[in-house]
């Protein structure tokens, strides 16, 4: 009989304390594509996760959609959060989950490196006129800091372009590696464009980026307002889609979502 009240006192201590932490942010996963999986009600916010083989659980805003949970980890919509940052910020991230921030490149890892999943990363893109356009691609993976966080993509869809592979041969931004102002992994030493010589893609672009040879793509650039937004070399740009002069775009956002390696879905 002790043993029984002592089990029914357990029940309630673990279910008051599960209650408690439901409370802080419920629920929890270990990426936001579980989460939404686990409760398909769910709606966009934050919400707390713990990938696989990660000691301490961190937050993410995630968003839910009808295609599944996704972990954003960019989001440009203003000036307010500066992206003009070095390696070890990039690195850990910065800015509001809400609002404008850069998850950091550590987590990110953190998620990919979970090799029974396989990632899809989606990018959306808002010019000035509210318009939007899309990238998709499977099997995004980013390699370990050693590696400089190495960009790794495969097959694209969408209606933005392939900016990631690039409007130009030899411009390729995947399989390269992060460079920041202070971690130059840009492949330029230096790059010839016209009359203009590069040695370092990133103090001119503004952020941290995969530049390859600069590149097509860069959505870490300065943002710039409505009206100042063309003919900026640096900004948020994606040249697949606004490729006639420099435009900068108006919001951005970069996300991934998991489908298990052994799942027929894609
Ligand atoms: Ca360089």
């Amino acid at each position: 009989m002790k043993t029984g009240f002592c089990g029914i006192l357990l029940a309630l201590v673990l279910t008051c304390s599960k209650q408690a932490k439901q409370k802080a942010v419920s629920p929890r996963g270990t990426d936001c594509t579980q989460i939404k999986a686990l409760s398909p009600q769910a709606s966009s916010g934050l919400y707390v996760i713990q990938p696989v083989g990660v000691k301490t659980p961190f937050k993410v805003y995630c968003e839910m959609r009808a295609d599944g949970g996704w972990t954003v980890f960019q989001r440009r919509s203003g000036g307010a959060v500066s992206f003009k940052r070095n390696w070890a910020a990039y690195k850990s991230g910065f800015g509001t989950l809400t609002q404008d921030h850069w998850l950091g490149l550590g987590k990110v890892f953190s998620l990919t490196k979970d090799k029974t999943k396989k990632w899809t990363m989606r990018i959306d893109l808002w010019d000035h006129s509210d318009i939007t356009a899309f990238a998709e691609y499977r099997n995004f993976r980013l390699g370990n800091e050693k590696a400089a966080y190495k960009l790794n993509v495969g097959p694209y869809r969408g209606n933005a372009g392939d900016a990631i592979r690039g409007v130009y041969p030899g411009v390729d931004q995947n399989g390269h590696g992060f460079s920041t102002a202070d971690r130059d992994n840009d492949g330029c030493s230096p790059c010839i464009f016209g009359d203009v010589m590069e040695n370092e893609c990133a103090p001119s672009e503004g952020g941290g980026w995969w530049y390859s040879r600069c590149g097509s793509a860069g959505l870490n650039g300065e943002w710039h307002p409505s009206g100042s937004h063309i003919g900026w070399e640096s900004g948020l740009h994606w040249r697949t889609w606004k490729s006639s002069e420099a435009y900068s775009f108006k919001a951005t956002r970069m996300m991934i979502k998991s489908v298990p390696e052994k799942s027929t879905c894609v």
